[in-house]
């Protein structure tokens, strides 16, 4: 939900930094579709890659967390150079937001007023790490009264106020005003991985926050306001269901999954 109200409000060639988390919501990002994102995944060549696409403001993830926020200012100080009139919007979590980069990056956007966007997704917890245990406030928004950053906190689950959020900075910063920082509240409904018995939270934990579920409450508040029907639903879970369906089956007709060292063997190649 919040990397998509994000992505829906940039442009092709805005920067959006993706994570292992919120990589997978680029098809909302204008220039990207399902097929690009299905086939990077499965490591099959043939498509775009959104993950690292420069004519597309994507300049890689990482699996260093907070690295790459550094690469991301870079992308901000070069549109506000040649000035594009792109943007850049960091997102990461809780636990990636506390590294060192992270907080070096704030301090220069902050000097040099340039045209990034940083979002803490925070879904209260790094790994097996609680919020409560890596920080001492609660409204993570207010790291940026030390940068001198405009803040806001925003329910993350909460897709209405979400994308209003995320309009409302992505249009002050293009707009020339500067960096911001958004600390969008969540929680995370799943295991960090498969494997993962978590014994560092209470299960009834869990089960109290699927009941507070992003999705089945955007559903249900746009039948309240009668946006949405019953019969809609169905449709579009048919319409949605046969897209991908589509998108699987390009990416099955993409040439098989190449090994990575051979890959990079014909690229070495080709530079010589
Ligand atoms: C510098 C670094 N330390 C540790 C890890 C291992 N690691 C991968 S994901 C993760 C948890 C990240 O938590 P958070 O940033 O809150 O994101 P979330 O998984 O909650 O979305 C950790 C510790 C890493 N990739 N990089």
């Amino acid at each position: 939900m919040i990397p998509i109200a994000f992505c829906n409000n940039l442009t092709k060639t805005d920067s959006f930094c993706p994570n292992f988390r919120t990589g997978f919501c680029l098809f909302t990002k204008p220039g990207f579709t399902p097929a690009d994102i299905i086939a990077t995944s499965l490591g099959k060549p043939g498509k775009k890659n959104p993950w690292s696409a420069p004519e597309y403001g994507m300049l890689g993830g990482g699996g260093t967390l907070g690295e790459a926020s550094v690469r991301y200012l870079g992308a901000a100080a070069a549109a506000s150079m040649k000035k594009t009139g792109d943007i850049v919007v960091y997102i990461q979590g809780d636990g990636a937001a506390n590294r060192a980069p992270n907080h070096e990056a704030m301090a220069v956007a902050g000097a040099w007023q340039l045209p990034i966007i940083f979002v803490i997704q925070n879904n209260r917890y790094g790994m097996g790490t609680s919020v409560e245990k890596s920080y001492n406030i609660e409204d993570l928004s207010l790291r940026g009264v030390g940068y001198g950053f405009p803040h806001d906190r925003v329910d993350g689950n909460d897709m209405i106020a979400m994308y209003l959020m995320a309009k409302k900075h992505i249009e002050r910063t293009r707009a020339g005003g500067g960096p911001s920082l958004i600390a969008a509240d969540t929680w995370r409904l799943r295991p960090h991985f498969e494997g993962d018995a978590q014994p560092y939270r209470p299960k009834g934990e869990v089960d109290e926050w699927w009941k507070k579920e992003p999705l089945g409450r955007y559903q249900k508040e746009l039948m309240d306001l009668g946006i949405l029907t019953e019969e809609d639903v169905d449709r579009l879970e048919v319409e949605v269901k046969a897209e991908l369906q589509a998108a699987f089956d390009e990416v099955d007709k993409l040439p098989a999954r190449t090994d990575v060292y051979e890959q990079m063997e014909k690229l070495a190649i080709a530079e010589l």
